[in-house]
């Protein structure tokens, strides 16, 4: 049977959940922010709206640079809060789980999913199906998201990015070639411009060159796997499932330092947050953790360890604040250098015993 592979993507995730929070914020350019804390302004922003986009503000933008181009629209300036963007994601991905065959989320506001059991192959069912998920999506967050339909993950992935903002594209099985080919080739998902000037060196530039490119040819340049690949993505027939519900294999949190240190106090001190952030994800997850992991990274942004590993899991927030401040300490003892940026993770997760009493703790209304 031809699958029906969908993927939604939320639009514009972080700063719409802020104007979800706020509504006086819509309308006006409103740019989510990483402060990292050296001074007043420096940072980067981690997403902004339409209006701020508008004025060319874009991701990864310096938080500066961003504010001198809003100059005189009123913009709101908000701190990242990962963690509300986590809660809002988590609630989206269980509700969408109950929407779909088998979901696959891939990132915090984005996932694959599989309908072709529930629609049979039809892709008129299919747009309903995806319909009512934007609408679901509507009701229970106020939230705009973009979804794509197609016969696969590369198919579906760039009908939801060209339907953004708020769209719908479903593309039927027999269109899929006509959607495709006219791109450019560096739309297919895993060709980044090193992949698309090699392509270019065998005349390949639109998606129909590679679908008819010399299999040997792709091969040889690329391998066999990837060479593969490719031409598969090119006539979306890439076979890649939807495999549902990964499990989270270790949690992390890293901070930029107010100033750069080696006192494993002051480090410590700082990462306080963050130690909370993982323990909320054990409890959340009903997991425990058997190692845990200072990260240190220096000046010269290089990467530096201690790793302590317990006999029996464990997930309890004073274990883990006992835990960092001595694996610090062991650590700048070890590197006698001063963190730029440091952080905690816990890994060799496994279910805590009692995982059904503490769902039930934390989601009493479940
Ligand atoms: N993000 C970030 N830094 C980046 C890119 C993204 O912090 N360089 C965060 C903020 C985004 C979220 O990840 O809200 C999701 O990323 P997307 O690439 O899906 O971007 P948006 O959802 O913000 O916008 P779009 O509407 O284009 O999907
Ligand atoms: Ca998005
Ligand atoms: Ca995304």
């Amino acid at each position: 049977m031809t699958r029906v592979i969908g993927h939604i993507d939320l639009d514009y995730f972080y700063a719409q959940v802020e104007e979800v929070e706020d509504p006086s914020l819509k309308g006006r350019p409103v740019v989510v922010c990483v402060f990292s804390g050296r001074t007043e302004e420096s940072g980067v922003v981690s997403t902004a709206n339409y209006e701020a986009r508008g004025f060319g503000v874009h991701s990864g933008m310096p938080i500066a640079q961003a504010k001198k181009r809003l100059e005189g629209h009123d913009p709101a300036v908000i701190r990242m809060d990962h963690e509300k963007y986590e809660v809002v994601s988590g609630r989206i991905m269980e509700e969408l789980e109950r929407l779909v065959d088998s979901l696959e989320p891939t990132g915090i506001d984005e996932a694959f999913f599989d309908l072709t059991g529930s629609t049979g192959g039809d892709y008129g069912k299919a747009r309903k199906s995806a319909e009512s998920i934007k609408e679901a999506v509507m009701k229970s967050e106020r939230l705009t998201c973009s979804v794509g339909i197609g016969r696969s993950k590369v198919v579906a992935k760039l009908a939801s990015d060209m339907s953004k903002p708020a769209g719908l594209m479903v593309i039927p099985p027999e269109t899929a070639e006509s959607f495709l080919y006219p791109l450019d080739a560096s739309k297919l998902y895993g060709v980044g411009p090193k992949t698309m000037s090699a392509l270019e060196e065998l005349g390949v530039r639109t998606v129909g060159d590679l679908a008819k490119a010399d299999p040997s040819e792709l091969e040889g340049r690329f391998g066999r796997k990837f060479g593969g690949y490719l031409l598969a993505a090119a006539t979306g027939t890439d076979s890649d499932p939807v495999v549902a519900g990964l499990e989270p294999t270790q949690f992390s949190r890293i901070v930029t330092l107010r100033r750069d240190t080696r006192d494993a106090h002051e480090v410590a001190e700082q990462l306080s947050e963050g130690m909370r952030y993982v323990q909320g994800k054990l409890a959340s997850t009903g997991k425990s953790f058997k190692t845990i992991t200072a990260v240190g990274i220096l000046t010269d942004l290089s990467t530096k360890t201690k790793t302590k590993t317990f006999e029996t899991g464990v997930s309890d927030l004073v274990t883990i604040r006992d835990a960092v401040p001595a694996l610090f300490d062991e650590l700048s003892r070890a590197v006698g250098k001063d963190f730029r940026r440091a952080g905690v993770r816990v890994s060799g997760l496994e279910d805590t015993e009692d995982q059904t009493s503490l769902s039930e703790f934390l989601h009493p209304a479940r």
